[in-house]
């Protein structure tokens, strides 16, 4: 049985108290590993060996050099890319071309990206006048933070704690990852990555546990740790930002979505469909920026609703090494039960189910397994908690709408503001509407379609700021301005 242990110092260390939790398999539920649980004293370990870094051979760095560090880490999950693909599988149960495609090439690019976004942002100058005509230079220098706590989630693990950590280490600071107790394999391999490059000790550190009274709340609530960043629950976000709050501590947070999908009357029938289909089902709706409410034109609504449902019945479950299966399961039995409960929710508030609804015949070895069947509801009205509450999982209601007055408002009474996608072939219509609808990211004809330079973050209770491009720069790092007199 593997043991995955954290990561503290440049060493894979278990706990003084010899706490371990297991790590199941969302396949079969299988016990896969054993991980180590942090407690305070490890927490506290990797917290000072990332301070003690910031003064080190790391702190010491020009940027050129942590840029040629930072680009041999994203050189090294390349080479070791089957590792990665592996353990990620094991840890979500997801299809092989999900991490082949998707998720493993994000974690290099992450590290790649922000290189380069570190080494060609200049930062602003100014000349002021004064009164004996000499004037004065401002310039501001880029200083990093200090020790960033990096809380990740489950559902897209390594893609989602790199997007943290890359920007982290190219702006200068050093990280300690508390991965999500559900998936801790991938964040673990790459303290390997990390040392086998050269990256100094303390830079990049790993605990393993849970949140409350785990690790997760050692290292938010740690008074060293100088910024927070989190993706995950709206309500974990708020007892993050209460822990932070101790100190003034920064934070950026990614949080839940209830997404809106807008499909006009006009739009690209079959690619609309596919968007959809992607967006409501991939990593088996486990995506924050997934869609669990889709609105469709009245005149193409019935097709609409029925070539949906035709691609939904024809997913194919099996093992994620399986080269033939397109659709995995939910990412453990807690979650399972959370889904199938809003699957019963749906019928009791008067749903329609066009397909779906319960959990799939499996074969024998996967039975005990996390899948449930890509579900489809119509005729709720839009106060039914599954229209208003984010589900996380392989859902959708689908209802009919009149007009862009109309679309909008619908889009826009929810508490959330991730994201949304709209499909029309009218690309005047697109811009108008998304410039209306109140998220962070509005994809027209797409669906998850990343630029890592734009900014990236959610509004209303989705998040607080943003990240990506010059925007990481914000968060992960200090201005400073310098005022010289000539
Ligand atoms: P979660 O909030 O339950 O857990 C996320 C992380 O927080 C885990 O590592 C967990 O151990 C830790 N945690 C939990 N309670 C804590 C506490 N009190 N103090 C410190 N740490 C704590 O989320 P999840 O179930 O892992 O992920 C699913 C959620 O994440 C969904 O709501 C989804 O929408 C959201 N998400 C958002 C984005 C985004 O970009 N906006 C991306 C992915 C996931
Ligand atoms: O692409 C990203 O940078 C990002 N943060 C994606 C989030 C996916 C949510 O499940």
């Amino acid at each position: 049985m593997q043991l995955i242990r954290h990561f503290i110092n440049g060493e894979f260390v278990e706990s003084a108290a010899g706490k371990t939790f297991e790590k199941r398999s969302p396949v079969d539920d299988r016990v896969i590993a054993t991980v180590c649980e942090a407690g305070s004293a490890e927490v506290d370990a990797a917290v000072s060996a990332a301070r003690a870094a910031l003064r080190g051979d790391w702190g010491r760095l020009n940027v050129a050099q942590r840029v040629d560090l930072l680009y041999g880490v994203a050189d090294e999950i390349t080479r070791r890319f089957d590792d990665f693909v592996a353990a990620e599988m094991a840890d979500t149960g997801q299809p092989h071309h999900v991490m082949t495609h998707a998720f493993i090439p994000r974690g290099a690019a992450n590290f790649k990206v922000f290189a380069d976004v570190i080494k060609n942002v200049p930062t602003e100058s100014f000349m002021l006048d004064t009164p004996d005509g000499k004037g004065a230079l401002n310039y501001a220098l880029r200083v990093p933070k200090g020790v960033i706590g990096v809380i990740s989630p489950w559902n897209a693990p390594f893609l989602l704690m790199t997007w943290k950590v890359g920007p982290a280490l190219a702006c200068g600071n050093t990280v300690v990852v508390k991965p999500s107790e559900e998936t801790p394999l991938t964040t673990s391999l790459l303290g390997e990555v990390m040392n086998k490059v050269g990256v100094p000790r303390g830079v990049y550190n790993v605990v393993n546990g849970f949140g409350p009274d785990s690790a997760g709340a050692f290292l938010t609530q740690h008074p060293k740790v100088d910024a927070i960043t989190f993706t995950g629950e709206t309500r974990t976000g708020t007892a993050i930002m209460k822990a932070a709050a101790e100190g003034v501590r920064d934070v950026s947070f990614e949080l839940g979505g209830k997404n809106a999908g807008i499909v006009f009357a006009d739009a690209d029938f079959d690619a609309a469909v596919d968007g959809i289909f992607r967006s409501a089902f991939l990593n088996s709706g486990q995506v924050c920026l997934g869609t669990e409410r889709v609105y469709v034109e009245r005149p193409i609504f019935d097709r609409f609703v029925q070539a949906l449902k035709a691609k939904a019945e024809a997913v194919k479950y099996g093992r994620p090494e399986d080269h033939g299966s397109n659709y995995g399961p939910l990412i453990s039995a807690e979650h399972k039960q959370k889904v199938l409960s809003y699957y019963a929710k749906a019928v009791e508030e008067g749903a329609t189910v066009v397909t779906g609804g319960g959990v799939p015949e499996m074969p024998a070895e996967l039975a005990s397994g996390h899948c449930v069947q890509p579900t489809i509801w119509t005729g709720l009205p839009e106060t039914a908690s599954v229209v208003q509450e984010e589900i996380f999982g392989p859902c959708c209601h689908i209802r009919p709408f009149d007009s862009d007055d109309e679309v909008i408002d619908l889009a826009n009474a929810n508490e959330y503001g991730l994201s949304t996608t709209i499909w029309t072939t009218n690309l005047s219509r697109a811009h108008s509407v998304a410039a209306r609808i109140e998220v962070g990211i509005a994809w027209i004809n797409s669906w998850f379609l990343r630029d890592l330079r734009t900014a990236f973050g959610g509004a209303k209770r989705s998040g607080i700021g943003r990240e990506g491009g010059v925007h990481s720069l914000e968060f992960y790092t200090e201005t400073r301005n310098i005022c010289a007199k000539l």
